[in-house]
């Protein structure tokens, strides 16, 4: 089974030859996988409706080897039943192209059969055709009435596929596409929520990487990197921890107390390492600052 771009399913004769196929709502079948169809073909194929149903064939493409001398050498035949026994459709064998082609079949119960049959010689695109089940007024449930008095499920409506056969179901489409406007309004909404919480994590990476950069910044503002001047500053009268960091931060008088740490007269005179006791110093060592 193959799902056409559409939502609508798209099945191949050729691949289901001697089956019946089942269907609920509406299919296409085309007459092979390849550009044409192929050759000695002599295929049958039945297709059913759901019970209360029947089957509406409706034609999109046509395309046989045309008729030699009146006579069709590929063709095919529509039989009103569950099997090529049963009467047919089209009066003559339908070969060729155009409008000697119907447009449509409509069977008289729930199943309808088509036999495809192929010579040696001379391929050609072949058929496409969009099988809906039908039912006539007055339509149940959620069912779609078209406006040739054909009921068929309602997702037939707006799928870019004439299943009623008058092309109401693709009629006055803006207007159904309402739900289809609330899904325009939820996708504006998703994204509009992406956007936000892209937003919120781009504010935090800036935030960590501004707070990380402060951090730092305020490590190594308590560091007593040797510059040469000949003094041992003092430990700061806190502890270089994050908490004391997360706790200062919005007083700036506090570092200012110590960013301000100025070496007064009486540092200056006093013994290169005297200022603060060997252990003071140590404590005030960068290892000792919690990175
Ligand atoms: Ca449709």
């Amino acid at each position: 089974m193959v799902t056409a771009s559409h939502g609508l399913t798209l099945e191949f004769m050729e691949s289901l030859c001697g089956t019946s196929y089942v269907f609920d709502t509406s299919f296409q079948l085309d007459s092979g996988t390849g550009i044409t169809y192929k050759n000695l073909l002599d295929c049958s194929l039945t297709v059913t409706a759901p019970s209360s149903h029947y089957v509406l064939a409706l034609v999109t493409r046509f395309e046989l080897e045309a008729a030699v001398t009146g006579t069709c050498t590929d063709y095919l035949d529509v039989h009103n039943g569950t099997d090529t026994s049963a009467a047919k459709l089209n009066p003559t064998e339908l070969c060729g192209w155009g409008t000697n082609i119907p447009s449509n079949f409509t069977s008289s119960g729930q199943s309808m059969t088509l036999r495809l049959v192929t010579d040696s010689q001379a391929v050609y695109h072949g058929f496409n055709i969009i099988f809906t089940a039908v039912y006539d007024e007055p339509c149940t449930g959620t069912d779609f009435a078209c406006s040739n008095q054909l009921c068929a499920d309602s997702s037939i409506r707006c799928d870019n596929y004439n299943q009623c056969g008058d092309n109401s179901d693709e009629l006055n489409c803006e207007s159904y596409g309402s739900s289809s406007g609330i899904n325009v309004v939820m996708v504006a909404v998703i994204t509009a929520v992406v956007v936000v919480v892209i937003a919120v994590i781009a504010a935090v990476v800036v935030y960590k990487i501004r707070d990380r950069s402060r951090w730092k910044k305020f490590v190594n503002s308590h560091i007593d990197y040797d510059d040469d001047d000949g003094l041992v500053e003092a430990p700061p009268s806190y502890p270089i921890t994050h908490v004391y960091y997360k706790g200062v931060r919005g007083h700036p008088a506090l570092y200012t107390s110590h960013d301000s740490k100025v070496k007064t007269d009486s540092d200056l005179n006093e013994p290169i390492g005297s200022v603060g006791s060997p252990t003071l110093v140590q404590e005030y060592s960068k290892s000792n600052i919690e990175v």
